[in-house]
């Protein structure tokens, strides 16, 4: 029997429906799981349950990356790792299957082996990657950077979040701070099935996508430096007021991104301090976040921020700082792999479309050090990183039963 035959779809929606659960409350929309809070916590403990219940053998490391790996026979247990993954951290007020989906969609292909009693040729493993979203520590995609070799493990721990508590001290405090080094776990190929979070594949019926690129990120947070005076004395011609910089800033971009062919420009957090309705602020913090699946278009975007910050600091006589959040080049997913999934679409009789991916994911990252690619499914609507987040079950299985064929295909077992 094929190894989609072992498949049991159902565990897979009443996991992705318990998961919804962790992180929500009564005052807000969605669930909230920022990484590394008690709300992660509950999620990382759930997840690690569920690892628990497949006998697998679990790794935490130092990062917080957790995986659960299947071992083939003990002459290949030294082999590099097959592995399926993606992340459990949300946004906030996030959606239900951002990341949450390919992680217990490889806990199912998982179960399916241990169902079938495959031994794999190889290690097959799931991975819950660290900090994907980036939102309470920057940079995103933290947890797979760190396997890449992006960052190391002292910076890591080093980073203060956005609320000022340090990476380190609370990996601790959840209970999460392995040993494990991360990047010591070869990787042989690496595979992840995810939500589109975008309208392409739901606009055109399409039920599943071959990521063959990922568009570059760059990431900055804006501070802009003017004078606090008085709403009601200070004469429009004395005022060094950063807000109205930051606002012709921000209607300046999407102007810019509007014009072009790809670039994306979204202006996500914006702070005023002291922020009274009667005084002029004194300082203007806010992030930008540019796109484009090409780099040369990317750099042209965060010149022509700064020119724009240039040009209108000097007419209001404030100044301007700008810290790198984060800053990640387009990425191209391994071919064969990106084959394999069309191929896997083509004899399930699914249509498939090959196409970029406007989010990053971590398979941006484990690119650099493995053969990898990505197969998305149908954002209703397109929306996504909202509590509106949707995807059907009949979309969620059909990206299962790809992602299954792929791994057997790739591990040369029956399909
Ligand atoms: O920002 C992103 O694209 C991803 O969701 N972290
Ligand atoms: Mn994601
Ligand atoms: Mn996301």
């Amino acid at each position: 029997m094929p190894l989609s035959a072992f498949l049991e779809p159902h565990i897979l929606h009443q996991q992705l429906a318990h998961m919804a659960c962790i992180g929500t409350d009564m005052l807000s929309p969605g669930r909230t799981r920022l990484a590394l809070t008690d709300a992660d916590k509950l999620g990382r403990d759930q997840l690690v349950a569920w690892l628990r219940e497949l006998d697998l053998t679990i790794h935490i490391d130092a990062v917080g990356n957790i995986y659960g790996i299947l071992e083939p026979d003990p002459l290949n247990s030294h082999l590099p790792v097959f592995l399926i993954g993606s992340h459990i951290d949300t946004v906030i007020e996030a959606g239900a299957y951002d990341g949450c989906y390919g992680v217990l969609a490889g806990i199912a292909v998982l179960r399916a082996l241990h169902a079938a009693g495959t031994t794999p040729p190889r290690p097959v493993g799931v991975v819950a990657f660290s900090n994907e979203e980036g939102v309470r520590f920057q940079p995103d995609m933290l947890g797979s950077l760190a396997v890449a070799g992006g960052l190391s493990v002292d910076v890591v721990h080093a980073l203060q979040a956005t609320d000022s508590a340090s990476y380190g001290t609370e990996l601790a405090r959840i209970g999460y701070a392995g040993t494990l080094i991360p990047g010591s776990i070869p990787i042989h190929e690496y595979i992840e099935l995810h939500i589109e979070q975008g309208p392409i594949l739901a606009t055109l019926g399409t039920p599943i996508g071959a990521v063959h690129t990922l568009q570059g990120i760059s990431w900055q947070r804006v501070t802009i430096t003017g004078t606090a005076n008085h709403a009601g004395t200070t004469p429009l011609q004395l005022r060094h007021d950063p807000a109205v910089v930051a606002a012709q800033v921000i209607a300046d971009l999407r102007a810019y991104a509007g014009a072009t062919e790809s670039t994306l420009a979204t202006v996500g957090t914006f702070t005023l301090a002291p922020n009274a309705i009667n005084v002029i602020p004194h300082t203007a913090t806010f992030t930008v976040d540019l796109r484009d699946p090409d780099e040369s278009a990317l750099l042209h975007a965060e010149a022509h921020l700064q020119s724009l910050l240039q040009q209108y600091a000097i007419s209001e006589g404030v100044s301007v700082h700008c810290d790198v959040l984060a800053r990640f080049s387009p990425v191209i997913f391994a071919a064969e792999l990106v084959h394999t999934i069309q191929q896997v679409a083509a004899m399930q009789g699914i249509a498939c479309r090959s196409m970029v991916s406007g989010a990053g994911h971590d398979a941006q990252m484990i690119a650099r050090i493995a053969p990898s690619a990505m197969i998305f499914v149908p954002s209703r609507e397109g929306i996504s990183h909202s509590p509106a987040e949707h995807t059907d079950p009949a979309h969620l299985e059909a990206g299962l039963r790809v992602l299954c064929d792929v791994v057997a295909s790739r591990l040369g077992i029956a399909i």
